[in-house]
């Protein structure tokens, strides 16, 4: 079983509020549909999650208590969860989607829980669920953005999945000459090349996202567009993270 996570900046257009990328997002869905093996889809949020995320101050450790914010940020990701289900039921993929505000919290130390046995069932019944970031009750703080990045970890570990792919919108982890590093196995290696994402991110960008995979028992592949019909293949474009 495979766990792919879609990219909020590779479906959407991040620097224009709630504007899909459609010709990416067709792309990703033509891949997704070729695929053989059992898949979990998760996305990012992009333009439809991180612009109101930040105009209500609001992050991974931020937290909110205002439920118009909170269902400004939700419902801009279930609006982009809608499309991207739309586009894998387009071409026949039994996609199902999954909220994580439904089930998901975190405890005073900022420890999630992310109930996975509906999303594990869907598998073995021969769904394709698709979740995505979202908002989140936490304790002591309203809420918090849960990252796409975080659902990914959970559910691949969860669900011991053979492998995960994070399609970006670069073609792996860059170094500090912009060239793809083949191989990430500690923070370290990587630390002084990824910096914060350029567009509007509040869940830390390539930085978090190594951290994120390196915690995973599974290799992790980061590719772009390009590189996901490989991957979906069986192949490892981009760059491979090991974890321990
Ligand atoms: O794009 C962030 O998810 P990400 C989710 O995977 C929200 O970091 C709601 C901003």
């Amino acid at each position: 079983m495979i766990v792919l996570k879609l990219g909020g900046s590779v479906i959407t257009e991040k620097d224009r509020p709630e504007t899909l990328d459609g010709p990416a997002l067709d792309r990703a869905a033509d891949a997704v549909a070729d695929a053989d093996e059992d898949l979990v889809v998760v996305h990012g949020a992009g333009s439809f999650g991180h612009h109101y995320a930040e105009k209500h101050g609001t992050s991974t450790t931020e937290g909110t208590h205002d439920p118009d914010a909170v269902l400004d940020i939700h419902g801009a990701m279930t609006t982009l969860n809608r499309f991207v289900i739309s586009r894998l039921r387009a071409r026949d993929v039994p996609a199902l989607p999954v909220h994580p505000l439904s089930a998901a919290s975190r405890d005073d130390g900022g420890r999630l829980s992310l109930p996975t046995e509906q999303v594990a069932t869907m598998v073995g019944e021969g769904f394709v669920p698709v979740l995505h970031g979202d908002m989140i009750a936490h304790e002591d703080e309203g809420t918090t953005v849960l990252s796409g990045d975080e659902v990914v970890t959970r559910v691949a570990a969860a669900l011991d999945a053979d492998r995960v792919g994070v399609c970006s919108t670069v073609p792996g982890v860059l170094d500090a000459d912009g060239d793809v590093v083949d191989t990430v196995e500690a923070f370290a290696d990587v630390a002084d090349a990824v910096g914060e994402s350029e567009a509007t991110d509040v869940s830390g960008g390539m930085a978090g996202k190594v951290r994120e995979l390196l915690a995973l028992s599974q290799p992790a592949s980061v590719f772009d567009l390009d590189g996901l019909d490989a991957f979906l293949a069986g192949e490892a474009p981009g760059t491979t993270i090991h974890g321990d």
